[in-house]
């Protein structure tokens, strides 16, 4: 039988990279896209080596509508039966009040976390329902949940992100694609080294004092939702810190 194949946004680094070793652990051939093409290579040799499966390296920008578009409709025929999609590519820029943010920051959030999770799935539901079956993970946040001090138009496009999940099970549940949000709290990755704009110390400050989640933790949450057996759908799953009851409140050790 030939192996399954799942397709993960943003998976040079953090939570994707993290899943696409989850999964090629499990024998699935990746299709691995991200900006970052040298990260892209160095995961994708390593997953090869390691598990003996066959990864499609893709450069891709999610906001570049075109691109996009072009990438998906002209996977090789038999890169088109893709199981599982990970829209997981998304960043917080910036953290700010409204009246003294930077609309760049915006536009990158707006722009990455709807707009580019939008044109890689609008292209990816023709092949799924092709091939009868499916499952989209989408990758929210407790951000999509609660909205924090600054966190503003983040939390805007993260609710998007919610709303959106729930339109898609509404959608496609019928031809059978499942459809997943995964929502987690503090993950350490490159997530604030991002939203700081490269600031690296004010990045590691977010996770000091508490023990925050990993990567892993996360990949282990989309693997429970991919592995149910076909009658079941996971619709949603928020995953803290224990430390972290909610967005906004972190128990510190000092
Ligand atoms: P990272 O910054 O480590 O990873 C983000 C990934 O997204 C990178 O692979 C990056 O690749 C990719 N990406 C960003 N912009 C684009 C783009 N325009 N086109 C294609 N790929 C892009 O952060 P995380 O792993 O933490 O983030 C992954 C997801 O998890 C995001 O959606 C984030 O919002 C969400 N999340 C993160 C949490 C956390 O605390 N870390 C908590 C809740 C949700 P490249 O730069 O090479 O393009
Ligand atoms: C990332 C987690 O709490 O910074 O989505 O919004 S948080």
């Amino acid at each position: 039988m030939s192996r399954k194949i799942a397709f993960i946004t943003g998976s040079s680094s953090g939570i994707g990279a993290a899943t696409a070793k989850l999964l090629a652990s499990q024998q699935y051939n990746l299709i691995l896209a991200a900006r970052r093409l040298d990260a892209l290579k160095q995961l994708s040799n390593e997953l090869n080596t390691q598990f003996g499966i066959s990864t499609l390296v893709v450069k891709l920008d999610v906001r570049n509508r075109k691109e996009v578009e072009e990438t998906i409709l002209g996977l090789p025929v038999e890169w088109q039966k893709i199981n599982v999609l990970v829209n997981n590519a998304g960043l917080a820029s910036g953290l700010s009040s409204i009246d003294e943010g930077d609309i760049d920051d915006w536009d990158a959030m707006i722009d990455t976390n709807i707009k580019g999770l939008l044109y890689v799935t609008r292209n990816v539901i023709p092949l799924m329902k092709n091939n009868e079956s499916g499952h989209i993970i989408n990758i929210g946040s407790i951000a999509a949940k609660e909205v924090y001090a600054n966190g503003n138009i983040y939390c805007a496009t993260k609710h998007a992100v919610d709303a959106l999940n729930v339109a898609m099970r509404l959608e496609l549940s019928k031809f059978p694609i499942k459809v997943t949000a995964i929502h987690p709290g503090a993950v350490e990755t490159e997530f604030s080294v991002v939203r700081f704009h490269g600031d690296k110390e004010r990045a590691d400050k977010v996770y000091e004092g508490f023990e925050n989640l990993v990567a892993d933790d996360i990949a282990d949450a989309i693997w429970y939702a991919i592995s149910r057996p076909a009658h079941v759908n996971i619709n949603e799953l928020t995953i803290m810190p224990t430390a972290q009851p909610m967005a906004s409140v972190i128990h510190r050790k000092n």
